[in-house]
Protein backbone atom coordinates (compact mmCIF):
# COMPACT_ATOMS: atom_id res chain seq x y z
CA UNK A 1 0.00 0.00 0.00
CA UNK A 2 1.43 3.18 -0.79
CA UNK A 3 0.49 6.85 0.96
CA UNK A 4 1.17 10.06 -0.13
CA UNK A 5 1.44 12.80 2.48
CA UNK A 6 1.71 16.13 2.02
CA UNK A 7 0.61 18.88 4.51
CA UNK A 8 0.92 22.37 5.22
CA UNK A 9 -0.16 22.10 8.98
CA UNK A 10 2.60 19.19 10.11
CA UNK A 11 0.12 18.49 13.49
CA UNK A 12 0.31 15.10 14.05
CA UNK A 13 2.27 14.09 11.02
CA UNK A 14 4.99 12.54 11.89
CA UNK A 15 3.46 10.16 14.66
CA UNK A 16 1.17 9.49 11.64
CA UNK A 17 3.61 8.49 9.54
CA UNK A 18 5.48 6.28 12.07
CA UNK A 19 2.08 4.90 12.82
CA UNK A 20 1.65 4.04 8.75
CA UNK A 21 5.02 2.98 8.21
CA UNK A 22 4.73 0.55 11.27
CA UNK A 23 1.68 -1.08 9.43
CA UNK A 24 3.76 -1.52 6.20
CA UNK A 25 2.91 1.05 4.41
CA UNK A 26 5.57 2.88 1.84
CA UNK A 27 5.39 6.72 2.11
CA UNK A 28 5.49 9.49 -0.85
CA UNK A 29 6.02 13.13 0.22
CA UNK A 30 6.94 16.73 -1.13
CA UNK A 31 9.99 18.57 -0.32
CA UNK A 32 8.58 20.41 3.51
CA UNK A 33 6.62 16.90 4.60
CA UNK A 34 9.24 14.88 3.15
CA UNK A 35 12.25 16.26 4.76
CA UNK A 36 10.19 16.35 8.73
CA UNK A 37 9.59 12.67 8.03
CA UNK A 38 13.05 11.69 6.91
CA UNK A 39 14.37 13.87 9.74
CA UNK A 40 12.10 12.07 12.12
CA UNK A 41 13.98 8.88 10.91
CA UNK A 42 10.99 7.50 8.71
CA UNK A 43 11.70 5.70 5.17
CA UNK A 44 10.19 8.86 2.59
CA UNK A 45 10.28 8.62 -1.07
CA UNK A 46 10.15 12.17 -2.73
CA UNK A 47 7.26 13.08 -5.32
CA UNK A 48 10.56 14.58 -7.60
CA UNK A 49 12.17 10.79 -7.20
CA UNK A 50 8.80 9.18 -8.40
CA UNK A 51 7.94 11.75 -11.27
CA UNK A 52 11.39 11.91 -11.73
CA UNK A 53 10.50 15.65 -12.51
CA UNK A 54 11.61 18.15 -10.15
CA UNK A 55 9.94 20.37 -8.05
CA UNK A 56 9.78 23.52 -9.59
CA UNK A 57 8.81 27.41 -10.16
CA UNK A 58 9.11 27.78 -6.64
CA UNK A 59 7.15 24.49 -5.46
CA UNK A 60 4.18 25.77 -7.96
CA UNK A 61 4.28 22.26 -9.49
CA UNK A 62 5.69 19.66 -7.27
CA UNK A 63 2.67 16.82 -7.08
CA UNK A 64 0.73 18.15 -10.60
CA UNK A 65 1.90 14.83 -12.71
CA UNK A 66 0.51 11.91 -14.37
CA UNK A 67 2.56 9.86 -12.43
CA UNK A 68 0.73 11.24 -9.31
CA UNK A 69 -2.94 11.39 -10.73
CA UNK A 70 -2.65 8.34 -12.74
CA UNK A 71 -2.17 6.62 -9.31
CA UNK A 72 -4.89 8.26 -7.45
CA UNK A 73 -7.51 8.40 -10.52
CA UNK A 74 -7.06 4.76 -11.68
CA UNK A 75 -9.97 2.34 -11.09
CA UNK A 76 -8.55 -1.09 -9.72
CA UNK A 77 -11.63 -2.73 -11.13
CA UNK A 78 -10.67 -1.78 -14.67
CA UNK A 79 -8.15 -4.07 -16.07
CA UNK A 80 -7.32 -1.77 -19.09
CA UNK A 81 -7.14 1.55 -16.08
CA UNK A 82 -4.79 -1.24 -14.50
CA UNK A 83 -2.69 -2.30 -17.69
CA UNK A 84 -2.51 1.71 -18.69
CA UNK A 85 -0.44 1.90 -15.05
CA UNK A 86 1.84 -0.69 -16.06
CA UNK A 87 2.48 0.56 -19.28
CA UNK A 88 3.58 3.90 -18.24
CA UNK A 89 5.63 2.60 -14.85
CA UNK A 90 2.63 4.26 -12.76
CA UNK A 91 2.58 2.77 -8.86
CA UNK A 92 -1.46 3.28 -7.40
CA UNK A 93 -1.53 5.47 -4.58
CA UNK A 94 -3.82 4.26 -2.10
CA UNK A 95 -4.07 6.66 0.90
CA UNK A 96 -3.62 10.76 0.27
CA UNK A 97 -3.18 12.66 3.16
CA UNK A 98 -3.13 16.35 2.34
CA UNK A 99 -4.16 19.82 3.60
CA UNK A 100 -3.46 22.68 2.32
CA UNK A 101 -1.41 26.12 1.87
CA UNK A 102 -3.21 28.06 4.88
CA UNK A 103 -5.00 30.64 2.61
CA UNK A 104 -8.04 31.62 5.17
CA UNK A 105 -5.00 32.08 8.02
CA UNK A 106 -2.62 34.27 5.67
CA UNK A 107 -5.74 36.70 4.56
CA UNK A 108 -6.95 36.83 7.81
CA UNK A 109 -3.65 38.01 8.92
CA UNK A 110 -3.07 42.07 9.49
CA UNK A 111 -1.01 43.43 6.83
CA UNK A 112 -1.54 40.67 4.29
CA UNK A 113 -1.41 41.63 0.52
CA UNK A 114 -2.79 40.41 -2.85
CA UNK A 115 0.65 39.08 -3.56
CA UNK A 116 0.64 37.05 -0.03
CA UNK A 117 -2.77 35.60 -0.46
CA UNK A 118 -2.54 34.70 -4.45
CA UNK A 119 0.82 32.75 -3.53
CA UNK A 120 -1.70 30.71 -0.33
CA UNK A 121 -3.53 29.62 -3.14
CA UNK A 122 -2.60 25.93 -3.44
CA UNK A 123 -3.08 24.15 -6.88
CA UNK A 124 -1.73 20.36 -6.31
CA UNK A 125 -3.25 19.96 -2.89
CA UNK A 126 -6.86 20.09 -3.96
CA UNK A 127 -6.44 18.46 -7.52
CA UNK A 128 -4.73 15.74 -5.72
CA UNK A 129 -7.69 15.71 -3.17
CA UNK A 130 -10.07 16.10 -5.81
CA UNK A 131 -8.88 12.87 -7.59
CA UNK A 132 -8.27 10.88 -4.70
CA UNK A 133 -11.96 11.74 -3.42
CA UNK A 134 -13.45 10.84 -7.05
CA UNK A 135 -11.60 7.63 -6.91
CA UNK A 136 -13.19 6.75 -3.12
CA UNK A 137 -13.74 3.57 -3.96
CA UNK A 138 -10.03 2.54 -4.00
CA UNK A 139 -8.04 5.36 -2.08
CA UNK A 140 -8.37 7.02 1.41
CA UNK A 141 -8.28 10.66 1.39
CA UNK A 142 -7.12 12.38 4.52
CA UNK A 143 -7.79 16.97 4.64
CA UNK A 144 -7.71 16.64 7.98
CA UNK A 145 -5.52 15.96 11.33
CA UNK A 146 -8.72 15.34 13.46
CA UNK A 147 -9.41 12.63 11.17
CA UNK A 148 -5.83 10.69 11.72
CA UNK A 149 -7.07 8.18 14.53
CA UNK A 150 -10.28 6.93 12.56
CA UNK A 151 -7.81 6.29 9.78
CA UNK A 152 -5.44 4.02 11.78
CA UNK A 153 -8.12 2.77 13.80
CA UNK A 154 -9.60 0.90 11.14
CA UNK A 155 -5.93 0.49 9.33
CA UNK A 156 -4.43 -1.15 12.48
CA UNK A 157 -7.88 -3.49 12.71
CA UNK A 158 -8.31 -5.17 9.00
CA UNK A 159 -4.95 -3.51 7.18
CA UNK A 160 -7.61 -1.43 4.86
CA UNK A 161 -10.20 1.36 5.01
CA UNK A 162 -13.79 0.16 5.12
CA UNK A 163 -16.06 1.47 1.97
CA UNK A 164 -18.25 3.85 4.77
CA UNK A 165 -15.11 5.46 5.98
CA UNK A 166 -13.29 6.44 2.75
CA UNK A 167 -16.84 7.21 1.42
CA UNK A 168 -17.28 9.62 4.75
CA UNK A 169 -13.46 10.71 3.81
CA UNK A 170 -14.35 11.39 0.07
CA UNK A 171 -17.50 13.86 1.48
CA UNK A 172 -15.44 15.90 3.92
CA UNK A 173 -12.44 16.29 1.40
CA UNK A 174 -15.08 17.82 -1.51
CA UNK A 175 -16.49 20.01 1.91
CA UNK A 176 -12.98 21.62 2.54
CA UNK A 177 -12.05 21.98 -0.95
CA UNK A 178 -15.67 24.14 -1.57
CA UNK A 179 -14.87 25.98 1.99
CA UNK A 180 -11.42 26.66 0.48
CA UNK A 181 -12.50 27.58 -3.26
CA UNK A 182 -15.39 29.81 -1.03
CA UNK A 183 -12.54 31.38 0.78
CA UNK A 184 -10.80 32.37 -2.03
CA UNK A 185 -14.21 33.85 -4.16
CA UNK A 186 -14.47 35.70 -1.11
CA UNK A 187 -11.52 37.31 -0.82
CA UNK A 188 -10.62 37.95 -4.36
CA UNK A 189 -14.39 39.51 -4.82
CA UNK A 190 -13.88 42.01 -2.24
CA UNK A 191 -10.67 43.19 -3.57
CA UNK A 192 -10.64 46.80 -4.81
CA UNK A 193 -8.79 46.60 -8.32
CA UNK A 194 -5.91 49.37 -8.10
CA UNK A 195 -2.96 48.90 -9.99
CA UNK A 196 -0.71 50.87 -7.64
CA UNK A 197 -2.14 49.60 -4.51
CA UNK A 198 -1.70 45.91 -4.92
CA UNK A 199 1.47 45.42 -3.14
CA UNK A 200 0.11 47.45 -0.46
CA UNK A 201 -1.80 45.51 2.63
CA UNK A 202 -5.46 45.07 1.85
CA UNK A 203 -7.85 43.93 4.92
CA UNK A 204 -10.59 43.06 2.42
CA UNK A 205 -14.00 44.67 3.75
CA UNK A 206 -15.47 41.26 4.25
CA UNK A 207 -19.46 40.33 5.38
CA UNK A 208 -21.20 43.14 3.77
CA UNK A 209 -22.36 42.70 0.30
CA UNK A 210 -23.64 38.95 -0.21
CA UNK A 211 -23.03 38.05 -3.46
CA UNK A 212 -20.07 39.67 -3.20
CA UNK A 213 -19.03 38.20 0.11
CA UNK A 214 -19.29 35.70 2.87
CA UNK A 215 -22.10 34.36 0.18
CA UNK A 216 -21.05 30.86 0.80
CA UNK A 217 -22.99 28.92 3.22
CA UNK A 218 -21.46 25.47 4.69
CA UNK A 219 -23.93 22.87 5.74
CA UNK A 220 -24.31 22.57 9.49
CA UNK A 221 -26.41 19.84 9.68
CA UNK A 222 -29.50 18.23 7.94
CA UNK A 223 -32.49 18.42 9.69
CA UNK A 224 -35.09 15.38 10.80
CA UNK A 225 -37.68 17.96 9.23
CA UNK A 226 -38.79 21.83 8.62
CA UNK A 227 -41.43 24.13 9.91
CA UNK A 228 -43.63 20.92 9.55
CA UNK A 229 -42.73 17.16 9.48
CA UNK A 230 -43.82 17.40 6.23
CA UNK A 231 -41.52 19.62 4.96
CA UNK A 232 -37.24 18.66 4.65
CA UNK A 233 -34.74 20.98 6.30
CA UNK A 234 -31.11 21.65 6.60
CA UNK A 235 -29.05 23.84 8.22
CA UNK A 236 -26.36 26.38 6.67
CA UNK A 237 -24.29 28.80 7.74
CA UNK A 238 -22.17 31.47 6.61
CA UNK A 239 -18.47 30.18 5.88
CA UNK A 240 -17.42 33.17 7.72
CA UNK A 241 -20.02 32.81 10.99
CA UNK A 242 -19.89 35.93 13.25
CA UNK A 243 -18.44 35.09 16.74
CA UNK A 244 -21.27 34.50 19.23
CA UNK A 245 -24.06 33.77 16.21
CA UNK A 246 -25.85 30.54 17.02
CA UNK A 247 -23.87 29.29 14.03
CA UNK A 248 -21.10 28.85 16.43
CA UNK A 249 -22.60 27.14 19.06
CA UNK A 250 -22.25 23.68 20.86
CA UNK A 251 -24.48 21.95 21.99
CA UNK A 252 -23.13 19.95 25.03
CA UNK A 253 -26.48 17.84 25.28
CA UNK A 254 -30.15 16.98 24.72
CA UNK A 255 -32.16 15.58 21.37
CA UNK A 256 -31.72 16.70 18.35
CA UNK A 257 -31.99 20.50 17.66
CA UNK A 258 -35.41 20.56 15.33
CA UNK A 259 -35.85 23.70 12.63
CA UNK A 260 -37.91 25.76 14.83
CA UNK A 261 -35.69 25.58 17.63
CA UNK A 262 -32.44 26.87 15.53
CA UNK A 263 -34.91 29.38 14.38
CA UNK A 264 -36.27 30.59 18.13
CA UNK A 265 -32.98 30.40 19.42
CA UNK A 266 -31.62 32.72 17.18
CA UNK A 267 -34.63 35.15 18.31
CA UNK A 268 -33.39 34.85 21.82
CA UNK A 269 -30.10 34.81 21.44
CA UNK A 270 -29.92 37.89 19.23
CA UNK A 271 -32.24 39.55 21.52
CA UNK A 272 -30.02 38.47 25.40
CA UNK A 273 -27.35 40.01 23.69
CA UNK A 274 -28.02 43.26 23.63
CA UNK A 275 -27.94 43.43 27.27
CA UNK A 276 -25.38 44.37 29.25
CA UNK A 277 -26.86 43.30 32.91
CA UNK A 278 -27.42 39.28 33.21
CA UNK A 279 -30.63 39.32 31.26
CA UNK A 280 -32.73 36.39 30.39
CA UNK A 281 -35.48 36.29 27.20
CA UNK A 282 -37.47 33.20 27.38
CA UNK A 283 -39.42 33.04 23.37
CA UNK A 284 -41.95 31.14 22.01
CA UNK A 285 -42.88 30.91 18.13
CA UNK A 286 -40.12 33.57 17.48
CA UNK A 287 -41.54 35.77 19.80
CA UNK A 288 -40.04 37.16 23.56
CA UNK A 289 -42.55 36.19 25.33
CA UNK A 290 -40.57 37.23 28.97
CA UNK A 291 -37.46 38.90 29.26
CA UNK A 292 -35.66 40.47 31.79
CA UNK A 293 -32.37 42.15 33.98
CA UNK A 294 -31.43 41.53 37.17
CA UNK A 295 -28.22 41.04 39.29
CA UNK A 296 -27.70 37.16 38.44
CA UNK A 297 -29.08 34.61 35.72
CA UNK A 298 -31.25 33.21 38.81
CA UNK A 299 -32.66 36.48 39.27
CA UNK A 300 -33.33 37.71 35.18
CA UNK A 301 -34.22 33.99 35.02
CA UNK A 302 -36.88 34.33 37.66
CA UNK A 303 -38.43 38.05 36.71
CA UNK A 304 -38.85 36.79 32.87
CA UNK A 305 -40.59 33.60 34.14
CA UNK A 306 -42.55 35.67 35.77
CA UNK A 307 -44.50 37.94 32.09
CA UNK A 308 -46.23 35.08 31.13
CA UNK A 309 -45.71 31.76 32.76
CA UNK A 310 -48.37 29.88 30.66
CA UNK A 311 -46.06 30.94 27.15
CA UNK A 312 -43.11 30.36 28.85
CA UNK A 313 -44.09 26.31 29.19
CA UNK A 314 -41.62 24.54 26.31
CA UNK A 315 -39.87 27.63 25.91
CA UNK A 316 -36.43 28.40 24.27
CA UNK A 317 -34.19 30.18 26.95
CA UNK A 318 -31.51 32.40 26.69
CA UNK A 319 -29.14 34.08 28.93
CA UNK A 320 -25.98 35.81 28.55
CA UNK A 321 -24.54 35.39 31.78
CA UNK A 322 -22.93 31.50 32.60
CA UNK A 323 -25.95 28.96 33.93
CA UNK A 324 -25.02 28.49 37.77
CA UNK A 325 -26.21 25.71 40.04
CA UNK A 326 -29.25 27.99 41.66
CA UNK A 327 -30.52 29.11 38.23
CA UNK A 328 -30.38 25.36 36.92
CA UNK A 329 -32.62 24.32 39.80
CA UNK A 330 -35.13 27.24 38.76
CA UNK A 331 -35.08 26.41 35.31
CA UNK A 332 -35.56 22.90 35.49
CA UNK A 333 -38.70 23.38 37.44
CA UNK A 334 -40.23 24.31 33.73
CA UNK A 335 -40.20 22.51 30.73
CA UNK A 336 -37.71 23.58 28.40
CA UNK A 337 -36.88 23.07 24.85
CA UNK A 338 -33.57 24.57 24.92
CA UNK A 339 -31.53 26.74 27.02
CA UNK A 340 -28.48 28.51 25.72
CA UNK A 341 -25.57 30.45 27.42
CA UNK A 342 -21.93 31.33 27.48
CA UNK A 343 -21.53 28.44 29.70
CA UNK A 344 -22.60 26.40 32.24
CA UNK A 345 -20.89 25.51 35.67
CA UNK A 346 -20.32 21.45 36.53
CA UNK A 347 -23.56 22.06 38.93
CA UNK A 348 -25.69 23.17 36.67
CA UNK A 349 -24.91 20.20 33.95
CA UNK A 350 -25.19 18.30 36.96
CA UNK A 351 -29.02 19.98 37.27
CA UNK A 352 -29.83 18.90 33.79
CA UNK A 353 -27.68 14.96 33.82
CA UNK A 354 -31.19 13.88 35.10
CA UNK A 355 -33.20 16.04 31.99
CA UNK A 356 -31.43 14.91 28.78
CA UNK A 357 -33.79 15.96 26.49
CA UNK A 358 -33.26 19.58 27.31
CA UNK A 359 -30.72 20.66 24.65
CA UNK A 360 -28.05 22.72 26.61
CA UNK A 361 -26.51 25.36 23.85
CA UNK A 362 -22.71 26.85 24.87
CA UNK A 363 -22.17 29.80 22.79
CA UNK A 364 -19.90 32.79 23.21
CA UNK A 365 -20.49 36.31 24.08
CA UNK A 366 -19.35 38.11 21.40
CA UNK A 367 -17.34 41.65 21.77
CA UNK A 368 -19.03 44.39 22.97
CA UNK A 369 -18.88 47.91 22.18
CA UNK A 370 -16.50 49.42 19.49
CA UNK A 371 -15.69 46.43 17.71
CA UNK A 372 -17.62 45.82 13.96
CA UNK A 373 -20.77 44.41 13.92
CA UNK A 374 -19.71 41.36 12.70
CA UNK A 375 -17.04 40.89 15.49
CA UNK A 376 -20.01 41.60 17.72
CA UNK A 377 -21.85 38.69 16.70
CA UNK A 378 -24.44 40.52 14.43
CA UNK A 379 -24.99 39.44 10.86
CA UNK A 380 -24.75 42.59 8.31
CA UNK A 381 -27.44 41.31 6.26
CA UNK A 382 -30.48 39.90 6.29
CA UNK A 383 -32.55 37.95 3.63
CA UNK A 384 -35.87 36.35 3.07
CA UNK A 385 -37.08 34.77 0.34
CA UNK A 386 -40.10 35.54 -1.99
CA UNK A 387 -41.39 34.06 -4.91
CA UNK A 388 -38.73 33.27 -7.11
CA UNK A 389 -36.62 35.64 -5.43
CA UNK A 390 -34.79 37.04 -2.72
CA UNK A 391 -34.98 40.20 -0.09
CA UNK A 392 -32.36 41.82 1.19
CA UNK A 393 -31.54 44.13 3.49
CA UNK A 394 -28.75 45.27 6.02
CA UNK A 395 -29.49 43.60 9.01
CA UNK A 396 -31.12 46.39 12.06
CA UNK A 397 -28.29 46.36 13.62
CA UNK A 398 -29.48 50.06 15.21
CA UNK A 399 -29.14 50.87 19.08
CA UNK A 400 -30.48 53.82 20.38
CA UNK A 401 -28.76 55.72 22.85
CA UNK A 402 -29.51 57.99 25.17
CA UNK A 403 -29.60 61.60 24.05
CA UNK A 404 -31.61 60.43 20.68
CA UNK A 405 -34.27 60.01 22.80
CA UNK A 406 -36.50 63.04 22.80
CA UNK A 407 -38.67 64.08 25.29
CA UNK A 408 -41.81 65.70 23.61
CA UNK A 409 -44.21 65.85 26.44
CA UNK A 410 -45.00 68.17 29.13
CA UNK A 411 -44.15 66.09 31.65
CA UNK A 412 -40.27 64.07 31.78
CA UNK A 413 -40.13 60.52 32.21
CA UNK A 414 -38.25 59.99 35.73
CA UNK A 415 -34.97 58.21 35.30
CA UNK A 416 -36.07 55.27 36.35
CA UNK A 417 -38.93 55.09 33.55
CA UNK A 418 -36.13 56.14 31.22
CA UNK A 419 -33.92 53.38 32.13
CA UNK A 420 -37.31 50.78 32.28
CA UNK A 421 -37.96 53.04 28.19
CA UNK A 422 -34.63 51.79 27.12
CA UNK A 423 -35.09 48.43 28.30
CA UNK A 424 -38.46 48.12 26.82
CA UNK A 425 -37.09 50.17 23.46
CA UNK A 426 -34.19 47.30 23.33
CA UNK A 427 -37.31 44.38 23.61
CA UNK A 428 -39.77 45.51 21.12
CA UNK A 429 -36.96 45.38 18.36
CA UNK A 430 -36.85 41.52 18.93
CA UNK A 431 -41.19 41.44 19.37
CA UNK A 432 -43.34 40.98 16.14
CA UNK A 433 -44.74 43.75 14.75
CA UNK A 434 -47.21 45.69 15.81
CA UNK A 435 -45.13 44.96 18.28
CA UNK A 436 -46.10 46.27 22.11
CA UNK A 437 -44.13 45.77 25.55
CA UNK A 438 -44.93 47.08 28.61
CA UNK A 439 -42.42 47.14 31.10
CA UNK A 440 -41.20 47.89 35.08
CA UNK A 441 -38.47 47.43 36.84
CA UNK A 442 -36.38 46.01 33.81
CA UNK A 443 -38.75 43.14 33.00
CA UNK A 444 -41.60 42.60 30.60
CA UNK A 445 -44.92 43.29 32.24
CA UNK A 446 -46.93 42.28 29.07
CA UNK A 447 -46.51 41.99 25.26
CA UNK A 448 -48.42 42.26 22.77
CA UNK A 449 -46.74 40.25 19.45
CA UNK A 450 -47.80 39.89 15.72
CA UNK A 451 -51.16 41.45 15.12
CA UNK A 452 -52.34 43.28 12.13
CA UNK A 453 -53.83 46.25 14.48
CA UNK A 454 -51.62 47.81 17.08
CA UNK A 455 -54.54 48.15 18.71
CA UNK A 456 -55.05 44.60 19.29
CA UNK A 457 -51.17 44.17 20.57
CA UNK A 458 -51.65 46.72 22.86
CA UNK A 459 -55.23 44.82 24.03
CA UNK A 460 -53.27 41.43 24.14
CA UNK A 461 -50.02 43.04 26.30
CA UNK A 462 -53.28 44.22 28.85
CA UNK A 463 -54.86 40.65 28.92
CA UNK A 464 -51.97 38.75 29.28
CA UNK A 465 -50.41 40.69 31.54
CA UNK A 466 -53.75 40.58 33.82
CA UNK A 467 -53.57 36.24 33.22
CA UNK A 468 -50.10 36.61 34.22
CA UNK A 469 -51.17 38.19 37.44
CA UNK A 470 -49.60 41.16 36.82
CA UNK A 471 -50.47 44.69 37.43
CA UNK A 472 -49.36 47.33 34.63
CA UNK A 473 -50.11 50.51 36.74
CA UNK A 474 -47.50 52.85 36.22
CA UNK A 475 -45.19 50.83 33.94
CA UNK A 476 -43.68 52.01 30.80
CA UNK A 477 -44.20 51.13 27.15
CA UNK A 478 -42.63 50.65 23.89
CA UNK A 479 -44.27 50.87 20.52
CA UNK A 480 -41.92 49.55 17.16
CA UNK A 481 -43.61 51.90 15.14
CA UNK A 482 -45.66 55.20 15.75
CA UNK A 483 -48.97 55.38 16.70
CA UNK A 484 -51.21 57.17 13.68
CA UNK A 485 -53.78 58.28 16.09
CA UNK A 486 -54.02 59.05 19.40
CA UNK A 487 -56.60 55.64 20.17
CA UNK A 488 -53.51 53.70 20.11
CA UNK A 489 -51.79 56.04 22.91
CA UNK A 490 -55.26 55.89 25.22
CA UNK A 491 -55.57 52.20 24.99
CA UNK A 492 -51.91 51.98 26.33
CA UNK A 493 -52.19 54.54 28.98
CA UNK A 494 -55.42 52.95 30.13
CA UNK A 495 -53.76 49.83 30.85
CA UNK A 496 -51.78 51.74 33.11
CA UNK A 497 -48.64 52.79 31.30
CA UNK A 498 -47.61 56.39 32.31
CA UNK A 499 -44.50 56.31 30.04
CA UNK A 500 -44.42 55.65 26.27
CA UNK A 501 -41.83 55.27 23.45
CA UNK A 502 -42.50 55.53 20.51
CA UNK A 503 -40.68 56.48 16.82
CA UNK A 504 -42.82 60.15 16.18
CA UNK A 505 -43.32 60.53 12.54
CA UNK A 506 -47.02 60.30 11.80
CA UNK A 507 -48.55 62.68 10.12
CA UNK A 508 -50.80 63.20 13.13
CA UNK A 509 -47.83 63.16 15.77
CA UNK A 510 -49.19 66.59 17.69
CA UNK A 511 -52.71 64.95 18.19
CA UNK A 512 -50.83 61.94 19.90
CA UNK A 513 -48.74 64.62 21.91
CA UNK A 514 -51.64 66.88 22.72
CA UNK A 515 -53.58 63.30 24.21
CA UNK A 516 -50.46 62.44 26.33
CA UNK A 517 -50.34 65.78 27.66
CA UNK A 518 -54.01 65.79 28.35
CA UNK A 519 -53.74 62.28 30.20
CA UNK A 520 -50.70 63.27 32.07
CA UNK A 521 -48.39 60.94 30.80
CA UNK A 522 -44.86 61.38 29.42
CA UNK A 523 -44.08 60.80 26.15
CA UNK A 524 -40.68 60.16 24.12
CA UNK A 525 -39.84 59.91 20.96
CA UNK A 526 -36.84 57.28 19.36
CA UNK A 527 -36.74 58.70 15.42
CA UNK A 528 -36.42 54.81 14.17
CA UNK A 529 -38.68 52.42 13.71
CA UNK A 530 -37.98 48.49 14.33
CA UNK A 531 -40.39 46.98 12.00
CA UNK A 532 -40.14 43.01 12.26
CA UNK A 533 -41.99 40.70 10.19
O1 LIG B 1 2.16 24.90 -5.09
S1 LIG B 1 1.15 23.94 -5.26
O2 LIG B 1 -0.11 24.45 -5.65
N1 LIG B 1 1.59 22.85 -6.38
C1 LIG B 1 1.70 21.53 -6.20
O3 LIG B 1 2.00 20.82 -7.16
C2 LIG B 1 1.49 20.99 -4.87
N2 LIG B 1 1.56 19.74 -4.42
C3 LIG B 1 1.29 19.76 -3.10
N3 LIG B 1 0.96 23.15 -3.86
C4 LIG B 1 1.15 21.82 -3.79
N4 LIG B 1 1.06 21.03 -2.70
C5 LIG B 1 0.81 21.51 -1.33
O4 LIG B 1 2.05 21.63 -0.70
C6 LIG B 1 0.02 20.62 -0.43
O5 LIG B 1 -1.38 20.84 -0.54
C7 LIG B 1 0.53 20.98 0.95
O6 LIG B 1 -0.25 21.99 1.54
C8 LIG B 1 1.92 21.53 0.72
C9 LIG B 1 2.96 20.65 1.32
O7 LIG B 1 4.23 21.07 0.92
P1 LIG B 1 5.56 20.59 1.67
O8 LIG B 1 5.45 19.11 1.82
O9 LIG B 1 6.68 20.98 0.75
O10 LIG B 1 5.60 21.29 2.98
Amino acid sequence: MNALLSVSDKTGIVEFAQALHALGIRLLSTGGTAKLLADNGLPVTEVAEVTQFPEMLDGRVKTLHPKVHGGLLARRDLPAHMAALAEHGIDTIDLLVVNLYPFEATVAKPGCTLADAIENIDIGGPAMVRSAAKNWQDVGVVTAADQYPAVLAELKASGKLSDKLRFALSVAAFNRIAQYDGAISDYLSSVKFEEEKLAEAYVPERHLFPGQSNAHFIKVQDLRYGENSHQQAAWYRDLYPAPGSIATGVQLQGKELSYNNIADADAAWECVKSFKLPACVIVKHANPCGVAVGTSALEAYSKAFQTDPTSAFGGIIALNRAVDGAAAQRIAQQFVEVLMAPDFTPEALEVFKAKANVRLMKIAIPAAAGATAWEQGRNAMDAKRVGSGLLLQTADNHELQLPDVKVVTLKQPTQEEMQDLMFAWKVAKYVKSNAIVFCKGGMTMGVGAGQMSRLDSARIASIKAQAAGLSLQNTVVASDAFFPFRDGLDVVVDAGATCVAQPGGSMRDQEVIDAANERGVAMVFTGVRHFRH
